[in-house]
């Protein structure tokens, strides 16, 4: 029985009832809210299997081409609304829960955010999912079912506190547990060669078990499966411990596989440097690679053809280890000598790099890979052994050897994953074109120099089935009246939105929507927060990890200016803005924190100053995740995008709001370069500082005192900041934050102050010219279809892994 958008609503009722009975164990007159919504994912998934059977069928009997993709992330969020309305049953779905009395929007609030990821690069890597569904491309995302995710995040007292997110608590209905897929991972022993026959004896072996989730494409065309591994014990209890009394000790083993699946590791460009994160990765990339060599060699029965069939794609250098992995396995266990296995290695893998900060690129002591991997130690110096001979009769100098080198020789020793995929991949793409042409210059220059064909770029994207459609219907509704709903599978058909941009009448319903979701958001973050806004304000919305690099401080900074200037001079005409914040910082990373609690400290004095009223509120959202971004994205006027030039890879959240009509506040880097170059300089508020000029000024000693002291405004907010004026309760709690800016800046907040400062009241004189705004929020809408993550994957399918 299949459910089409004109199935029946009734069919669809008395399965969701079937379930509730039968599979959750209550009747109608039982259940509470939770059961429903258990029972009504149950009812859908009926459908979603049968889809996925037989989209796996047809790419079985057509022997094609896998794309497998590894990640340690996947920030999918929640399923059930992306579920119903790729299947398009959300209306079905709603009429039958309502013959119960119930709301689809509130059972759909039950479900918990699969918080697997810290931020972009594992955002990108669910918008690549479903992507990959909507072209229907056979594919699998790997990596690993953590059972508490990514922190969840308290504000208390204006700080950042971190609990364990228990999304699992309630059971989850979406996802299989596949016990007969289960794979050994070794870690440590010894290696010995027996008449030349390399034998690795792991002195330690943990259990990974595959857990299924189903990825539905647009219009259900195709399910693809999102595996994620879980961790057991060979011997979960050893009952003679347990008989002897040692109750804790009988379980330490199953302990010990629970940690590698515990916790996502909760760094976003910064290094993890533990001993648990190698394991993890190692954990998660043996498994993977494990299932594809045995899904190919069962299909095929040769081994040779793994890159005919399979392509693997390493998000990041997280699964850098795959490499030495699939060499040990090609080699150890299917006896291919080096250079097959090289050949075949090279040509299947690819492999993304996310960002230049240096501080991300991950290595690993060497003598900690040794003992965890000594195996794949061997193999890794094999592989470099190659490698160098290649580099030195390229004619590189011992400079660019030592930088192409898989072993970091500076200091303690090291082994360099980045290096590692680098090599092992006949792709390496960047994320956006900027940062693709700085990875051929900076990090990757050497390795570029003699393999330099290698580097591509393939620009991100989102999708925007979940970023248009899902979480804003009212916009969706409107542009489906103008011009049809082609849009939905292919978002460069938005482009015909522009003959709209002077419509004055199209300009206005566009603004009521906007005004409508505001009233949403205000209500939700007047829940959550306790605070009024008004909707009638200028909504500028800055929400992503915080990091330095990403400069919160500016705009922090920029809004005690603007705060000062209104109190100076409130005969002004002030546009009225609500500036809203919101993001996780790593738990370590002392600054990020410290500019959570500054900006909760601003708006604690600001909002309840009479002297600006309704001019200026600041919102802190606590918490933020995927579903916070779906509210709050659909509501903002302003998208501010502003990290220090050359910094930010690409950014994917700048998409999200110009889909949304929002208007960017931007730096020249990552996408927005690219945003600007199709929406077009005048619907678009660019400032500030080129990568280049920022390099040469740290080349040339930038001096950020001088630049403080020369600007007035600046300098009073830093230095009202840094004296306690935020802060009464702990006067010196910024001093150091705010000195640092006198002293390196390394950021260059102070360098492009004064330009973003301007940038701010540009966008007031545009904002109250509101013909001019409407269509410049209707050109950005009408001009990022190409940034849909549907082009994005086509890139990849064509150009790195041969599949269209
Ligand atoms: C992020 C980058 O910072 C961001 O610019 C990019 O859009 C995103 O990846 C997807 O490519 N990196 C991370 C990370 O999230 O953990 O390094």
């Amino acid at each position: 029985m299949t459910i089409g958008p004109n199935g029946k609503v009734q069919e669809l009722e008395a399965r969701i009832v079937g379930a509730l009975r039968h599979r959750v164990g209550k009747n109608e007159r039982a259940a509470k809210p939770h059961d429903w919504y258990n029972a009504a994912v149950l009812a859908l998934r009926d459908d979603i299997i049968d889809n996925w059977f037989a989209s796996t069928s047809r790419a079985h009997e057509a022997g094609a081409k896998r794309v497998y993709y590894l990640s340690l992330e996947f920030l999918i969020g929640r399923l059930l609304r992306d579920a119903l309305s790729n299947l398009g049953v959300t209306r079905e779905m709603e009429q039958a829960l309502r013959e119960h009395g119930l709301d689809l929007a509130a059972l759909e609030e039950l479900e918990p955010d699969a918080a697997l990821g810290n931020g972009g690069l594992g955002r990108l890597a669910a918008c690549f999912m479903e992507s990959l569904a909507s072209l229907d491309i056979p594919a699998f995302g790997y990596g690993i079912r953590y059972i508490n995710g990514m922190f969840r995040q308290r504000i208390d007292e204006g700080w950042q506190v971190e609990l364990p997110e228990t999304w699992l608590a309630h059971g989850n209905p979406w996802e299989f547990e596949r016990r007969e897929s289960s794979y050994l991972v070794g870690f440590g022993g010894e290696v010995t060669s027996d008449a030349g026959k390399i034998r690795w004896t792991p002195g330690e072996k943990i259990e990974a078990t595959a857990v299924d989730t189903p990825v539905v494409g647009w219009q259900g065309k195709r399910v693809n499966t999102l595996r994620l591994w879980t961790a057991n014990a060979m011997d979960p209890i050893q009952l003679d411990a347990f008989n002897a009394g040692d109750h804790a000790g009988a379980l330490a083993g199953q302990v010990r596989a629970d940690s590698l699946v515990r916790v996502l590791y909760p760094a976003d460009s910064t290094p993890a440097g533990q001993e648990l994160r190698l394991r993890q990765e190692f954990f998660f990339s043996s498994a993977s690679i494990q299932d594809i060599v045995r899904r190919h060699v069962q299909y095929y029965g040769d081994i040779r053809t793994l890159p005919d069939k399979a392509a693997i794609q390493l998000n990041d250098t997280h699964p850098s280890v795959a490499v030495a992995e699939l060499m040990r396995l090609l080699k150890d266990e299917h006896g291919l000598d080096f250079d097959e296995a090289w050949d075949i290695t090279r040509a299947t893998i690819g492999y993304t790099n996310h960002t230049l900060l240096p501080e991300a690129l991950e290595s690993w002591p060497l003598p900690l890979f040794e003992r965890l991997l000594p195996r794949h130690m061997q193999i890794v110096y094999a592989i470099n052994a190659k490698v160098l001979r290649e580099a030195r009769k390229a004619g590189l100098d011992d400079a660019a050897i030592s930088a192409i080198s898989l072993i970091d020789e500076h200091g303690e020793r090291r082994v360099r994953m980045a290096n590692l995929a680098f090599v092992g991949a006949h792709s390496v793409n960047g994320v956006a074109a900027l940062h693709t042409d700085l990875m051929k210059q900076t990090v990757f220059a050497n390795l570029h120099q003699l393999y330099p064909d290698r580097i591509n770029n393939k620009t991100n994207g989102v999708t925007p089935r979940r970023w248009l459609h899902q979480s804003n219907p009212r916009l969706t509704s409107l542009i489906r009246e103008g011009i049809g709903s082609g849009f939905m599978a292919e978002a460069e058909q938005l482009a015909s939105l522009s003959k709209f941009a002077g419509d004055a009448a199209f300009g206005e319903r566009v603004d009521e929507i906007k005004r409508a979701n505001k009233v949403d958001l205000s209500n939700h973050l007047r829940e959550l927060t306790g605070i009024r806004l008004d909707p009638d304000a200028l909504f500028d919305v800055q929400i992503k990890r915080i990091h330095e690099y990403k400069r919160q401080l500016l705009n922090l900074i920029e809004t005690v200016a603007l705060y000062d200037q209104i109190r100076s001079h409130p005969e002004r005409d002030w546009v009225p803005r609500v500036k809203i914040f919101g993001g996780k910082a790593a738990p370590t990373y002392h600054n990020a924190k410290l500019i959570i609690k500054l900006a909760n400290d601003i708006a604690k004095r600001i909002n309840c100053d009479p002297s600006v009223g309704e001019l200026l509120k600041v919102v802190f959202v606590p918490n933020y995740n995927v579903s916070l971004a779906e509210r709050i994205i659909p509501a903002a006027d302003l998208s501010e995008q502003i990290s220090t030039a050359g910094m930010e890879a690409s950014g994917t959240g700048n998409m999200k709001f110009a889909f949304n009509g929002a208007l960017t506040i931007g730096t020249l880097d990552g996408a927005n370069i690219e945003i600007m170059d199709r929406v077009g300089r005048e619907n678009i508020v660019i400032f500030g500082m080129t990568a280049e000029e920022v390099a040469a000024q740290r080349a040339d000693g930038y001096n950020p005192r001088a630049v403080i002291e020369g600007s007035r405004e600046l300098a009073q907010a830093v230095n009202s900041i840094a004296n306690g004026v935020f802060s009464p309760d702990e006067p010196d709690r910024y001093k150091g934050l705010m000195d640092a800016h006198y002293s390196s800046d390394w950021f260059m907040v102070a360098a492009d102050f004064d330009a973003y400062a301007a940038a701010q009241r540009e966008v007031d004189g545009r904002w109250r010219d509101r013909a001019a705004w409407r269509k410049s929020a209707i050109m950005n809408i009408a001009n990022v279809g190409w940034f849909s993550s549907d082009r994005t994957i086509g890139e990849y399918a064509r150009e790195i892994w041969g599949v269209l």
